[in-house]
């Protein structure tokens, strides 16, 4: 499967992810496909729509301490569900469709949520940390939402200001 990530501004990423109801090899696919993309971008999130997958599926591999993620600490989540929020927790941001650009974001400090696996199987996850971020932060994805629509209106159109011209540096430095 040769997957490319979406980049924002493209209006894919606003596209709302449908619930998955197969747990069949297509699915497999997909998330086998998403792996080597995250690991190579140096991402820790990664959610289907970004790959221009409309489907309620996401990956999140969160580093150790040392920095290093191991491939036993992937974590693949099926039609999640938020069931339990709490708490205040300010962290600042990057996502790989919205590349060289980070900024704090205030989020839930803690979420528990419940998914399937990739074999339809249910579980839950109690989350706190950066753990707890990142499955914000992708599920955000799934409902077509990034985490720059979640910026103060004056935060949001420096951002603009800033994107266009590292676009158009980008268009030049390729010519
Ligand atoms: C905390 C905050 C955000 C998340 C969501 C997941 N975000 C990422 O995994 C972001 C990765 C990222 C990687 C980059 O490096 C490369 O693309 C090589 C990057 O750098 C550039 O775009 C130049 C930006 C973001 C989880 C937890
Ligand atoms: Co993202």
């Amino acid at each position: 499967m040769n997957l490319k990530i979406v980049e924002y501004p493209d209006k894919k990423l606003k596209e709302k992810s449908k619930v998955v109801e197969n747990f069949d090899e297509e699915l497999h696919k997909l998330l086998d496909a998403m792996y080597p993309i995250m690991m190579n971008t140096n991402g820790i999130g990664l959610a289907a729509i970004q790959v221009a997958h409309a489907k309620q599926v996401l990956i999140l591999n969160i580093p150790q301490e040392d920095g290093e993620q191991l491939k036993e600490n992937l974590i693949e989540i099926i039609n999640p569900v938020v069931i339990k929020k709490n708490g205040e927790t300010t962290y600042q941001e990057g996502c790989l469709s919205v590349p060289s650009f980070y900024e704090d974001i205030v989020r839930y400090d803690t979420v528990s949520i419940e998914y399937k696996d990739r074999d339809g199987i249910s579980k839950s996850i109690d989350a706190d940390g950066l753990l707890s971020i990142a499955i914000q932060h992708e599920i955000d994805h799934l409902d077509g939402i990034l985490f720059i629509d979640r910026l103060t209106s004056s935060r949001r159109r420096k951002f603009e200001k800033e994107y266009k011209r590292m676009l158009k540096e980008k268009k030049t430095s390729k010519k």
